[in-house]
Order: structure tokens, then sequence, then C-alpha cells
């Protein structure tokens, strides 16, 4: 909800932007006086009706300068929205949430929370890399969890979100893998074991896809188009499909039963940042 506050009330959030963990760099606004971080949440209170959606992060600590510039995008850009979707692929991978308090962890989690507390809502799906986080990071870094798929209502426009690995059903190898790691009794089994033998399974599985993608065409790693359709049927026949995963980003238009949808596909951020954004006039595509 846009939410209008008057000064005090906005003062009294009090971020905690000065903590230790956050990098020193030009986007730490430790160093930012509250009154400017003030200024800031005014700005926000006046334009929050911006959604933002994203995918395909895949942070970690080994590529420090998408680590920057995804906090300066959530200090700058998604401060101003009124909700920040993450459709998946947050984390290079997610081993389980015992791994939350790794200083990497704490920085992305801290974050979000002070993200949050400015009053912007956050959403998180799963993607295939990241399905293991659950509530303890959620409630953690304040980030509602949301099903693949989930309908939601964007200016009066039904907009279907998808991390899209499920989409891609000419993947047989891969659809293989999904359903057994999907599996509430496999995870359970699987997170019963100490944090760094989970850890070595995904190294190993790491580079077991990797091998495997790489005899893989472009045409069974992307979205099966019947499956993209039975989708919207199912859903009947949403104005928008946002999803990410498949790395393309684009724009498609799909004619469907007498209906006009656009498919959007968000990017990665493994060169450079991305996002899309929505608002009352329609979505556009941002590059950082
Ligand atoms: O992520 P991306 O886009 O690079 O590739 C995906 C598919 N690969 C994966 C694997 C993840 O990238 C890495 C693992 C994530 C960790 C999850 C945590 C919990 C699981 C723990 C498991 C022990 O999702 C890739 C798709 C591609 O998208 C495009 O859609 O093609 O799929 C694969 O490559 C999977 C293989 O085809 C099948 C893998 C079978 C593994 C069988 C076990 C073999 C063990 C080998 C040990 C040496
Ligand atoms: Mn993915």
């Amino acid at each position: 909800m846009a939410q209008s506050r008057d000064k005090s009330e906005v003062d009294s959030l009090k971020p905690d932007l000065s903590h230790p963990d956050l990098p020193h760099t030009k986007l730490s606004h430790a160093k930012l006086p509250l009154t400017d971080l003030s200024n800031l949440l005014l700005a926000k209170a006046a334009s929050a009706d911006t959604y933002l959606f994203i995918s395909d992060l895949h942070l970690c600590a080994s590529r420090p300068h998408i680590t920057i510039a995804f906090l300066d995008f959530l200090q700058t850009t998604a401060i101003k929205a009124k909700a920040l979707y993450i459709l998946g692929d947050l984390f290079e991978y997610w081993a389980g949430d015992d791994d939350i308090e790794d200083a990497f962890h704490q920085q992305i989690i801290l974050a979000f929370k002070t993200l949050a507390d400015t009053g912007v809502q956050l959403f998180l799906m799963h993607g295939n890399r990241d399905f293991l986080i659950s509530q303890r990071f959620c409630t953690a870094a304040k980030i509602t969890l949301v099903n693949d798929p989930t309908l939601v209502v964007l200016h009066g426009k039904k907009a279907l979100l998808s991390h899209g690995d499920d989409l891609c059903t000419d993947d047989i190898a891969y659809q293989n893998f999904r359903h057994q790691v999907r599996d509430k009794n496999w995870q359970k089994e699987f997170l019963s074991q100490p944090l760094e033998t989970r850890k070595q399974q995904i190294e190993a599985i790491r580079t077991h896809s990797e091998q495997e993608k790489s005899q893989k065409s472009a045409q069974i790693m992307d979205v099966n188009s019947d499956a993209v359709k039975a989708l919207l049927q199912a859903y009947h026949y949403p104005e928008l499909l946002i999803h990410g995963h498949t790395h393309r980003p684009n724009q498609h238009q799909i004619q469907l039963d007498g209906h006009n949808i656009t498919r959007w596909v968000l990017g990665d951020w493994y060169e450079q940042g991305s996002y899309l954004s929505c608002e009352q006039n329609g979505c556009q595509d941002m590059r950082l």
C-alpha cells in the first residue's frame, strides 16, 4: 500500500545503516546523515506505486561487484517502490537456513530488513538454486515467501509470476532432477546432513549441471510454448506473465484464445543488474 507518512514518523523508523558488515563502497549509505535518509523516505511516500521484479542474481561472496550493484539497487531504486518481487535464484545456491549465520548472508539479510523497515513490501519466490530458503531466512529478512506460480494484480492488471524452470519441459533430465529435489521427504533427509556435507554435494551437482548444460541445445533449455499456454489457460489469461531462469531478457507478445498476453523474461545479474519496473502506464525493462 502506498503510505503517507509525516517526517516524525519517518524519523522514528531509524533503519540501522551503520552496520559494520555493510561494504565500504559508494553504495554504502552508512555515512548518509539520517536526515538525508528521511528525505528519501518522504520522496518514496509520494511515489510508491511502482512494482519491481528481479531474478537470477546468483549472489555469492565471490562476485562482490554484483553484491555492490544489488545493495545499491535496494538503497536507491527499490526504496522508492511499493513492492519488490524476487522471482528466484537470489543466491548462487542455498544449502539450508542454518547458513544464515554466514557473514555474506547476514549482509544481504540486513539490507532486506532495512528496506522492509522503510515500508517496501518484499516478496521472494524459490528458484532452482535457492528452493531450500525457508521461514528462518524470510523472518530475518522481513520477506514474504510466495508460491511458484503466484497471481498478483498490478494497477488493475493480472500478472502471473513464476521462476520459469517449471516451464522448461523439454529439459527432461532437469525436470527429473527437479521432481526429486522438490520432494519434501528428500529435502528433510538432505537437510539432516551437516551444512558442510550439503555444500560439498551441491558443488558436485553444480559441476555435473554445468557439464550437462554444455551438451544441451539452447532450445531445450528455453521455456516450452505449450507449457506456457497451458499455464496461462489454467490461470484464466492474465495480462502479464513475468518469469526469469532462462537468462534471455525479452518481451514476447502471445495471442491465446482471443487474449493478448505479454510474457516478460527477466535478465540475470551476471554482468549487469537488470529489473522490470511496472507503473500505472505499463512495464519497462531497466538496466543498471
Ligand atoms: O541453474 P542453471 O541455470 O545453471 O541450470 C539449471 C539446471 N541446473 C540446476 C542445478 C543448479 O544449477 C545447481 C544446484 C543448486 C543447488 C540446490 C540445492 C539443493 C539441491 C542439492 C542436491 C544435492 O538446477 C540445469 C538446466 C538449466 O537450469 C536450464 O533449465 O538444464 O539442469 C541440469 O543441468 C541438471 C541435469 O540435467 C541433471 C542433474 C542430475 C543430477 C544427478 C546427480 C548426479 C550426481 C553427480 C555427482 C558428481
Ligand atoms: Mn534458475
